[in-house]
């Protein structure tokens, strides 16, 4: 053969309702086995056996190193090798398999093969990740999510890559780099980390007006998510779909949770990031490990060039989105992620995402932001993965057969055979090589294009404001409130007040009533508003869709109780309590004033997973007491079970009780209220802890 690279791993599945196969990666698979070695013996790089794992070859008992132990050469050599450098953004990264099940046949708008078939699956690898962060900043920054999605489909890798929120800070690829330095740690004190409240980051964005719409969801509850389960992903760009005929049509892509949207709270981003810095990493590890598979439905805007033409705003400008009461989002499949991954580095970390990888039937528009993605990331996988090869890698192969002429280059795994690699060549048979079809291959919708060079943004590009207002006035009040007061908070911590009062008359383009909160908030007189380059529209209407709240979970399904239990709790109202929990699909941890856990009433011990000295009232989406009189007298004592309590009541969560918890309620300084529910009658606390927050409690809120 010429020069076809058989899929590597795991084999192509078959186009039916079929399980995937094995991967060969995964523990127990293959490649997995071989990796452990021969008869479960220690061996160096080159297979040889070792014969101490301990100690240095050495002359003499206690004297000089030999240079020729080359067992420690091996080892050391390449633990200095280990560290790859880490993503210019998006370092921080969680990643896990799953499968994509097509709804219906799209061949009418699409000839992607993915789409071709009613019931096909799809092997997926999906890494979420926060954007500003390196690879070990913690989990809940105010910050924009990454949602990657790579496709093997059987006509090659597809991967969208995406973001939770629907709309970027930028419309243009050339400033990328601007804004990414300017999140970043500053240069010259290489800190803040892993957060937008600085100077450089609002003096940037507070001079780039275009970025006011996609601040706004940054800072709203987007920013701070339960966990990935719990947030929608977007293509954010303007793509096409392609039939079989030729015709295109601009297609948008959604991912919807079926979990339903979820956000933390600002202070308990804070104390979450405390208390465990790796929560949405945990988080998605936990659930799937638990056979809990999150799952999103694909769904896509569809419109034509009548439509975009029609469109209030340029639908190649990535700053704006369509509301779904426009074009509604059609479902077109369902992703589950049902495996975690057998290794963070060779997978989560190695895995190599580009926007440039798209199949037959889909193709791109001319975004400028995303003309400008297509050329970054195969640079940067050069950078990172060091070698063209990188496709190599199992998680970067394709499942279907890999054909073409390409040779050589660091680390090199296909065995080429044959000697042709090149075409046309005269070879014939296995000798010949794979050649091009017209039919199979994919072409890039046939569009006219005229005019001159240009180097200046088009004017449709223009309105900045618009759709900012239009998501102010989509929120809740709840949701508005918790605006206001993450621009508060990212702003004082400006420390030029001239940063501040720019971004202020920015956002009086936005909305009066928010630029006035803001600057009530920050102690300041409201500045003039900034000159925009085009006046805002304030007539459009809003939009349900982009409310977390109005789109929240409607169970408990998938949420975590954290339980505190102490001496003598009655062991029936205990099993009652969590038997209610998981029957409603939800998870339970049990918060003991130990870690050894408690006596129930019956006798029988509890074990604590978590001890109260431990562990945050922020981890969890309720919380609930069930204690006796005398625990609940003890645990007042301690400062930490008191702030436990404190927590969950100021962020609104909803708290299960017994009467005789009241003496920690008292000594924590908190009213129970109608968010307190009595866990006499399980089942109904359990439907209350489903709601996830009593918002009517919010002691942070301005009194009305
Ligand atoms: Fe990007 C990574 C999403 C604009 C250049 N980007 C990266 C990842 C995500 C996004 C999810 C992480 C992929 C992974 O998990 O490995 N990026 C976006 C979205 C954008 C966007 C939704 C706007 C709509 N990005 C963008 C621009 C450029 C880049 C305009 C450059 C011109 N992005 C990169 C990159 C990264 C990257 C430097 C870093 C690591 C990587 O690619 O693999 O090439």
């Amino acid at each position: 053969m010429a020069s076809k690279r058989d899929p590597k791993y795991p084999t192509q599945p078959a186009p039916t309702n079929e399980v995937l196969p094995k991967d060969p990666i995964a523990p127990g698979g293959e490649r997995h086995q071989q990796a452990k070695g021969r008869d479960d013996g220690l061996t160096t790089s080159q297979g040889g056996p070792v014969a101490t794992n301990q100690n240095l070859a050495t002359a003499g008992k206690r004297g000089p190193a030999l240079l020729q132990d080359h067992v420690f050469r091996d080892k050391i050599f390449h633990f200095d090798h280990e560290r790859i450098p880490e993503r210019v953004v998006h370092a921080r990264g969680s990643g896990a398999h799953g499968v994509f099940e097509t709804y219906e046949s799209l061949e009418d708008i699409t000839c992607a093969d993915i789409f071709a078939r009613a019931g096909e699956k799809t092997e997926v690898f999906v890494r979420f990740s926060t954007v500003a962060g390196n690879k070990g900043s913690f989990d809940l920054a105010r910050d924009v999510r990454g949602f990657a999605v790579k496709f093997y489909t059987q006509e090659g890798n597809w991967d969208l890559v995406g973001n939770n929120i629907p709309v970027f800070f930028i419309q243009d690829a050339f400033k990328f780099p601007d804004l990414v330095h300017a999140v970043k740690e500053a240069p010259d004190r290489g800190f803040p980390q892993a957060q937008s409240a600085h100077d450089n980051f609002w003096d940037f964005v507070s001079l780039m007006p275009e970025s006011t719409h996609m601040l706004l969801w940054a800072m709203s509850d987007r920013g701070i998510p339960r966990s990935f389960r719990f947030m929608e992903g977007f293509g954010v760009h303007s793509y096409k779909f392609v039939n079989a005929k030729g015709e295109a049509r601009f297609v948008k892509f959604h991912w919807k949770p079926l979990q339903g949207l979820q956000s933390v709270t600002w202070p308990e981003a804070l104390s979450i990031n405390g208390a465990d810095p790796d929560f949405h990493r945990r988080d998605l590890w936990d659930s799937i490990q638990a056979g809990d598979f999150p799952e999103w439905e694909l769904g896509v805007q569809v419109f034509d060039d009548e439509f975009a033409d029609s469109f209030d705003f340029d639908v190649l400008d990535p700053t704006k989105l369509i509301p779904e009461e426009l074009v509604p989002v059609r479902p077109i499949g369902k992703m589950t992620l049902n495996r975690t991954v057998a290794s963070h580095f060779d997978e989560t970390e190695q895995v190599a995402f580009m926007t440039q990888n798209i199949v037959r039937g889909i193709d791109f528009s001319d975004d400028p932001l995303l003309q400008g993605r297509n050329f970054s990331y195969l640079d940067t996988q050069l950078k990172r993965l060091g070698s063209t090869n990188f496709t190599q890698l199992p998680v970067n192969s394709p499942r279907c057969p890999v054909a073409n002429f390409h040779r050589d280059g660091h680390m090199q795994t296909d065995l080429h055979t044959g000697r042709a690699s090149y075409e046309p060549n005269s070879w014939t048979g296995d000798e010949r090589g794979p050649r091009e079809s017209e039919e199979l291959g994919l072409r890039f919708e046939q569009q006219e294009v005229s005019g001159a060079k240009h180097q200046a943004r088009a004017e449709s590009f223009a309105d900045h404001y618009s759709q900012a207002h239009q998501f102010w006035i989509s929120q809740t009040e709840v949701e508005q409130q918790h605006i206001v007061a993450a621009f508060t908070f990212e702003l004082s911590k400006c420390e030029v007040p001239q940063i501040r009062t720019r971004m202020l008359g920015n956002l009086r383009n936005v909305d009066e009533a928010l630029a006035q909160r803001v600057a009530d908030g920050l102690g300041m007189e409201l500045p003039g508003a900034s000159k925009p380059a085009v006046a805002p529209r304030k007539d459009l209407p809003a939009s349900d869709a982009l409310s977390i709240l109005k789109n929240g979970p409607k169970d408990f399904k998938g949420r975590k109780l954290g339980l505190v239990v102490g001496e003598k709790t009655d062991a029936d109202a205990l099993k009652a309590l969590v038997d209610a929990v998981i029957g409603a699909g939800g998870m339970v941890e049990v918060i003991t004033p130990t870690v050894g856990g408690a006596k129930l009433s019956d006798g029988s011990q509890q074990p604590g997973a978590q001890f109260i000295k431990g562990t945050k009232a922020a981890l969890y989406d309720a919380v609930a007491l069930l204690v006796t009189e005398q625990a609940a007298v003890e645990l007042a004592d301690l400062p930490e079970a008191r702030d436990f309590v404190t927590e969950a009541h100021v962020n609104c969560k909803f708290v299960g009780w017994n009467p005789e918890a009241k003496p920690l309620a008292v000594a924590s300084g908190v009213e129970p209220d109608k968010g307190w529910v009595d866990l006499a009658d399980a089942k109904a606390a359990v439907k209350a802890f489903g709601k996830l927050r009593f918002w009517e409690r919010d002691v942070t809120a301005p009194a009305k």
